[in-house]
Protein backbone atom coordinates (compact mmCIF):
# COMPACT_ATOMS: atom_id res chain seq x y z
CA UNK A 1 0.00 0.00 0.00
CA UNK A 2 1.22 3.26 -0.80
CA UNK A 3 2.69 5.21 2.02
CA UNK A 4 0.76 9.17 2.48
CA UNK A 5 2.26 12.17 3.18
CA UNK A 6 1.67 12.04 6.69
CA UNK A 7 3.47 8.22 6.88
CA UNK A 8 7.13 9.72 6.47
CA UNK A 9 9.00 10.38 9.72
CA UNK A 10 9.76 13.95 10.73
CA UNK A 11 11.70 15.62 13.04
CA UNK A 12 11.80 19.22 14.91
CA UNK A 13 14.55 20.60 16.58
CA UNK A 14 14.07 21.69 20.35
CA UNK A 15 15.71 24.38 21.86
CA UNK A 16 16.68 23.19 25.62
CA UNK A 17 16.90 26.82 26.40
CA UNK A 18 13.73 28.76 25.43
CA UNK A 19 11.68 25.72 25.02
CA UNK A 20 11.07 26.72 21.25
CA UNK A 21 10.86 23.63 18.42
CA UNK A 22 11.11 24.27 15.04
CA UNK A 23 8.44 22.98 12.64
CA UNK A 24 5.63 23.31 14.78
CA UNK A 25 1.87 23.16 14.16
CA UNK A 26 0.90 26.48 16.77
CA UNK A 27 1.62 27.65 19.81
CA UNK A 28 -0.77 28.92 22.39
CA UNK A 29 -0.34 31.52 25.05
CA UNK A 30 -2.46 31.57 28.52
CA UNK A 31 -2.38 34.66 30.74
CA UNK A 32 -3.61 35.27 34.10
CA UNK A 33 -7.10 36.34 32.79
CA UNK A 34 -7.19 32.67 31.15
CA UNK A 35 -7.31 31.43 34.48
CA UNK A 36 -8.82 33.45 36.62
CA UNK A 37 -10.77 30.37 38.44
CA UNK A 38 -7.13 28.73 39.23
CA UNK A 39 -5.89 31.55 41.25
CA UNK A 40 -6.80 31.72 44.93
CA UNK A 41 -6.36 35.55 45.42
CA UNK A 42 -9.07 37.02 43.58
CA UNK A 43 -7.80 40.64 44.45
CA UNK A 44 -4.71 39.87 42.57
CA UNK A 45 -5.96 38.05 40.23
CA UNK A 46 -7.92 41.08 39.38
CA UNK A 47 -5.56 43.92 39.96
CA UNK A 48 -2.72 41.70 37.45
CA UNK A 49 -5.86 41.77 34.79
CA UNK A 50 -5.99 45.27 35.03
CA UNK A 51 -2.06 46.33 35.06
CA UNK A 52 -1.85 44.43 31.81
CA UNK A 53 -2.49 40.88 31.76
CA UNK A 54 0.84 39.19 31.81
CA UNK A 55 1.29 36.11 30.43
CA UNK A 56 1.61 32.82 32.51
CA UNK A 57 2.99 30.29 30.17
CA UNK A 58 2.89 28.61 26.22
CA UNK A 59 2.14 25.78 24.88
CA UNK A 60 4.62 24.80 21.53
CA UNK A 61 2.63 21.93 19.89
CA UNK A 62 3.20 19.27 16.94
CA UNK A 63 0.66 16.44 16.60
CA UNK A 64 1.97 13.70 14.47
CA UNK A 65 -0.81 12.25 12.92
CA UNK A 66 -0.24 8.81 11.16
CA UNK A 67 -2.60 6.72 9.02
CA UNK A 68 -2.89 4.01 11.98
CA UNK A 69 -1.83 6.04 14.66
CA UNK A 70 -1.36 9.66 16.92
CA UNK A 71 1.34 10.74 18.91
CA UNK A 72 1.08 15.11 20.49
CA UNK A 73 4.73 16.37 21.10
CA UNK A 74 3.78 19.55 23.29
CA UNK A 75 6.76 21.80 24.87
CA UNK A 76 5.73 24.20 27.95
CA UNK A 77 7.35 27.81 29.13
CA UNK A 78 6.28 28.87 32.39
CA UNK A 79 7.21 31.80 33.10
CA UNK A 80 8.48 33.14 36.50
CA UNK A 81 5.80 34.94 38.75
CA UNK A 82 3.28 34.45 41.02
CA UNK A 83 -0.31 36.41 41.66
CA UNK A 84 -0.55 37.29 44.88
CA UNK A 85 1.73 34.71 46.66
CA UNK A 86 0.91 31.67 44.65
CA UNK A 87 3.43 30.86 42.10
CA UNK A 88 2.64 30.38 38.43
CA UNK A 89 1.25 27.20 36.62
CA UNK A 90 -0.16 26.06 34.19
CA UNK A 91 -4.01 25.07 34.29
CA UNK A 92 -3.90 21.46 34.91
CA UNK A 93 -6.42 18.57 33.48
CA UNK A 94 -7.22 15.34 33.00
CA UNK A 95 -7.25 13.03 30.53
CA UNK A 96 -10.43 12.42 28.97
CA UNK A 97 -9.92 8.67 28.17
CA UNK A 98 -9.73 6.70 30.75
CA UNK A 99 -6.44 4.45 29.53
CA UNK A 100 -4.50 7.77 28.47
CA UNK A 101 -0.89 8.74 30.21
CA UNK A 102 1.65 10.86 29.34
CA UNK A 103 5.57 11.69 30.01
CA UNK A 104 6.59 14.83 30.90
CA UNK A 105 9.98 15.86 30.74
CA UNK A 106 11.70 19.09 32.66
CA UNK A 107 14.74 20.16 31.06
CA UNK A 108 14.93 23.24 32.38
CA UNK A 109 14.36 25.69 35.46
CA UNK A 110 12.87 24.62 38.80
CA UNK A 111 9.43 23.45 40.23
CA UNK A 112 7.04 20.65 40.93
CA UNK A 113 4.86 18.79 39.18
CA UNK A 114 1.15 18.33 40.67
CA UNK A 115 -1.08 15.09 40.30
CA UNK A 116 -4.53 13.96 41.93
CA UNK A 117 -7.25 11.27 41.59
CA UNK A 118 -10.76 11.39 41.45
CA UNK A 119 -10.27 9.49 44.72
CA UNK A 120 -8.02 11.98 46.14
CA UNK A 121 -4.52 10.72 45.97
CA UNK A 122 -2.39 13.63 45.72
CA UNK A 123 1.48 13.21 45.19
CA UNK A 124 4.06 15.80 44.66
CA UNK A 125 7.14 15.56 42.42
CA UNK A 126 10.44 17.84 42.91
CA UNK A 127 11.16 18.98 39.32
CA UNK A 128 14.90 20.06 38.39
CA UNK A 129 16.57 20.10 35.03
CA UNK A 130 16.16 16.14 34.05
CA UNK A 131 13.45 14.84 35.76
CA UNK A 132 11.37 12.55 33.76
CA UNK A 133 7.82 12.13 34.98
CA UNK A 134 5.39 9.59 34.29
CA UNK A 135 1.68 10.57 35.04
CA UNK A 136 -0.42 7.30 34.62
CA UNK A 137 -4.22 7.17 33.49
CA UNK A 138 -6.85 8.92 35.59
CA UNK A 139 -4.15 11.42 37.41
CA UNK A 140 -4.67 14.91 37.27
CA UNK A 141 -1.66 16.87 36.26
CA UNK A 142 -0.32 20.53 36.89
CA UNK A 143 3.17 21.85 36.60
CA UNK A 144 4.41 24.34 38.99
CA UNK A 145 7.15 26.86 38.24
CA UNK A 146 8.95 28.20 41.92
CA UNK A 147 11.90 29.38 40.84
CA UNK A 148 13.16 32.24 38.94
CA UNK A 149 13.84 31.57 35.87
CA UNK A 150 11.60 30.06 33.04
CA UNK A 151 10.67 26.85 33.48
CA UNK A 152 10.54 24.50 30.47
CA UNK A 153 9.18 21.12 29.78
CA UNK A 154 8.34 18.71 26.88
CA UNK A 155 5.29 16.17 26.84
CA UNK A 156 4.47 13.44 25.18
CA UNK A 157 0.84 11.52 25.11
CA UNK A 158 -1.88 10.56 22.23
CA UNK A 159 -3.82 12.48 21.05
CA UNK A 160 -6.43 10.04 22.05
CA UNK A 161 -5.86 11.42 25.65
CA UNK A 162 -8.70 14.10 24.82
CA UNK A 163 -8.63 17.10 28.10
CA UNK A 164 -10.83 18.16 30.29
CA UNK A 165 -10.89 21.22 32.37
CA UNK A 166 -13.62 21.55 34.34
CA UNK A 167 -12.81 19.30 37.59
CA UNK A 168 -9.26 21.22 37.92
CA UNK A 169 -11.13 24.25 37.43
CA UNK A 170 -13.66 23.93 39.89
CA UNK A 171 -12.11 21.61 42.65
CA UNK A 172 -8.01 22.84 42.58
CA UNK A 173 -5.75 20.32 43.31
CA UNK A 174 -5.09 19.58 47.07
CA UNK A 175 -2.31 21.72 47.25
CA UNK A 176 -1.36 24.50 46.23
CA UNK A 177 2.24 26.14 46.21
CA UNK A 178 3.16 30.12 47.80
CA UNK A 179 5.67 31.96 48.56
CA UNK A 180 6.85 32.06 52.26
CA UNK A 181 9.70 34.03 54.26
CA UNK A 182 11.19 33.41 50.45
CA UNK A 183 10.25 29.69 50.25
CA UNK A 184 8.05 27.59 48.20
CA UNK A 185 5.42 26.24 50.49
CA UNK A 186 3.10 23.73 50.66
CA UNK A 187 -0.83 25.00 52.00
CA UNK A 188 -4.21 23.09 51.98
CA UNK A 189 -6.27 24.69 48.90
CA UNK A 190 -9.25 26.99 50.69
CA UNK A 191 -11.46 24.68 48.30
CA UNK A 192 -10.41 21.81 50.19
CA UNK A 193 -10.70 23.03 53.66
C1 LIG B 1 0.55 19.24 28.31
C2 LIG B 1 -0.27 20.48 28.73
C3 LIG B 1 0.53 21.77 28.77
C4 LIG B 1 -0.29 22.96 29.30
O1 LIG B 1 0.93 19.32 26.98
O2 LIG B 1 -1.38 20.60 27.88
O3 LIG B 1 1.63 21.62 29.62
O4 LIG B 1 -1.03 22.66 30.45
P1 LIG B 1 -2.62 22.74 30.44
O5 LIG B 1 -3.11 21.91 29.29
O6 LIG B 1 -3.02 22.18 31.77
O7 LIG B 1 -2.98 24.17 30.25
C5 LIG B 1 -0.31 18.03 28.60
O8 LIG B 1 -0.43 17.63 29.73
N1 LIG B 1 -1.00 17.48 27.57
O9 LIG B 1 -1.79 16.42 27.80
ZN1 LIG C 1 -1.96 15.98 29.88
Amino acid sequence: MALKKEDYPISVQFDFNTGVFEPQEKSVERKVSDMVKMFHDKTAVESMIKAGDPLVYEIFYYGFKTSASDMALGTTRIQPGKVGDEYYMTKGHFHEAFDQPEIYFCVKGEGYLLMETREGEFQAEKWTPGTISHIPPMWAHRVVNTGKEPLVFVATYHLAAGHTYTEVEEKGFLKCLVEKDGKATFVLNDKRK
